[in-house]
Formats: C-alpha cells, structure tokens, sequence
C-alpha cells in the first residue's frame, strides 16, 4: 500500500516494534538522492566550521544540509509515520547510516532512546530508508520482534571503531536465533521504534550500502535530562510548547545554520555523552573549532 500504512502494516509495527517494505520513494527517485548524496560526497568532504562531512551525515544534518532537511518533509513519509504517531509530527534528528563494500562497518544490538534523554516514549520512531539495495548481503537491519515493550535496558560501551553506534553501545545476550532481517530496496523504508533491540552486520555485497534514518517525535515528547530540546515541525501544530523549534537550513552551511548547529550539539551533547567513560566523539561540540 503506497502513500498510508495498511491495517496489517499497523499491526505489525505495534506487535513486533517494526515494519519494513514501505515505499518512501520510487527507485528512480531513490537513485536521485543517492547521487545528490554522493555529490556532497564528492564535492564537500571537508565539511564546513570545523566538522567534516560525515559529523553532519551522523548527526544532525538536517540542521545544516537541506536535502536532508527535505528529505524528511516528504508527504508520503509523512502520511504513514501519522498512522503510527498522529497528525503533529517534529523531526528531531536526519542521520546517514552508510556501510562501504567489503569494511567491517556493523551496528551492536541497541535501543535508540537510552541516551537521548527523552525517557521511554512510544511517541518516538524512525523511518530508516535506503538509498541503496539494503538486502541481507549488504548488511541490512535485523530486530527482535516484541522487544519494544521491554523498558530501556541495560547497554555496555564498547567504543569499538567499527561499530557506527556512537559509543558502539551493545545489549549483551540476545538470541540472534529470533532475529528478523528487514531488507529494503532502494526507496523503501522501514519503520522501528525507539525500544526495539536492533543490529546491522557488514556489508558483503559489492556496493554501498546507504540508509537515511529519520527520528520522528510528537509535540507530547519531553527532553527530560536537559529540559526543552530542537525539532523541526514539519507537519500539523505543536500546541505544547515543549520543543524549541528550528525552521530547516537557509542553503548548504549557512553561516546561521553552521552557528545553530554548534549551539543544538552543545545542548545535546550533555545527554547523549552521559555516563561515557570514553570520547563521544561524534557529541563533542566544543572539540571541533
Ligand atoms: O543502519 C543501521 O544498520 C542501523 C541504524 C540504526 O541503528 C538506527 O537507525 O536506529
């Protein structure tokens, strides 16, 4: 079903934490982004203020890069993260999730929300969509059904270099043997929710393996560590007050928005570096210059 979630898709996220198969682009579209990423890629590496590119794809992006930004205003996104969370909907994060052929590139098993200080919402999820064919070979996700109606659980940093988890944060002792893989093909997506276990292995295939994850949340979903955190409306109204809003960037590494993007890192960083007895690195704001 294109452009709203069916019942059974419903369903199925509320019952296992999940869903995958969702159509977020046609694949030509898909293959459009892709090459409008690979041309950042090849044109702005070195990034702009003191970070490099692969700061702003892994965290924030949406603040200073506006594709990333337009990426996820999409409507028939939208639309079906609305059956899942309602009709008001902020983005609080765009990241990019990227596996080159043949590394070591892996994601430890997970939950999203332990250190973002947002307690344990159910008002919180992510449309992950690939830009690439995410097939099992290339080192797609794979979830514990049900495993979002656990509380956060225990995570042990390993700050291991090939995990891109920022701390390679990991819950021990899961029964991979329960795992369910969601393979995607370029422009589908996936949703998961903010408590589903989750992990991702290499990429054996020989290609890129590129996944855009969209954090969405509702105005009803509180920053609880640091008081009011950013977001992005993008669709209905926000009659809570409970989120500093931020428009979307003026063009690529404006100025204003290289500014807001150090002031949104340094208020978050606070939260998402808590308890580390390693470097955060991809949280340090007042490292780069
Ligand atoms: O790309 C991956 O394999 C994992 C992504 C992830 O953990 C997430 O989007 O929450």
């Amino acid at each position: 079903m294109q452009g709203q979630l069916s019942p059974t898709e419903t369903q199925h996220y509320h019952d296992k934490g999940y869903v995958a198969g969702l159509t977020a682009f046609s694949s030509e579209d898909a293959a459009g982004l892709r090459q409008q990423v690979e041309t950042l890629e090849q044109m702005y590496a070195a990034g702009a203020d003191g970070f490099d590119l692969g700061q702003f794809f892994r965290v924030n992006g949406h603040l200073v890069i506006p594709l990333l930004a337009q990426v996820s205003r999409t409507p028939q996104i939208l639309d079906q993260v609305a059956a899942i969370l309602g009709p008001d909907l902020l983005v609080w994060s765009v990241e990019l999730f990227i596996k080159e052929p043949g590394t070591k590139s892996v994601v430890s098993w997970h939950q999203d929300i332990t250190y973002w200080g947002m307690g344990e919402t159910d008002e919180e999820l992510t449309a992950w969509i690939a830009l690439s064919d995410v097939s099992v070979e290339a080192g797609c996700m794979r979830f514990i059904p049900g495993s979002h109606k656990n509380k956060i659980v225990a995570h042990e940093d390993t700050f291991d270099e090939d995990n891109l988890l920022s701390r390679g944060q990991e819950i021990a002792g899961i029964d991979e043997m329960k795992a369910e893989h969601g393979p995607l093909k370029p422009g589908q997506m996936s949703f998961h929710h903010g408590r589903t276990f989750h992990a991702s292995a290499p990429n054996t295939s020989d290609d890129r393996r590129i996944g855009l994850a969209i954090r969405y949340v509702t105005p009803g979903v509180r920053q609880s560590a640091q008081g009011r955190d950013y977001a992005m409306l993008v669709r209905g109204k926000d009659a809570e007050n409970g989120w500093i809003h931020i428009a979307g960037p003026n063009r690529l590494f404006d100025p204003e928005d290289l500014a807001l993007y150090r002031e949104v890192l340094n208020h978050q960083s606070t939260t998402l570096a808590a308890g580390a007895e390693g470097n955060v690195g991809m949280y340090q704001a007042e490292g780069a210059s």
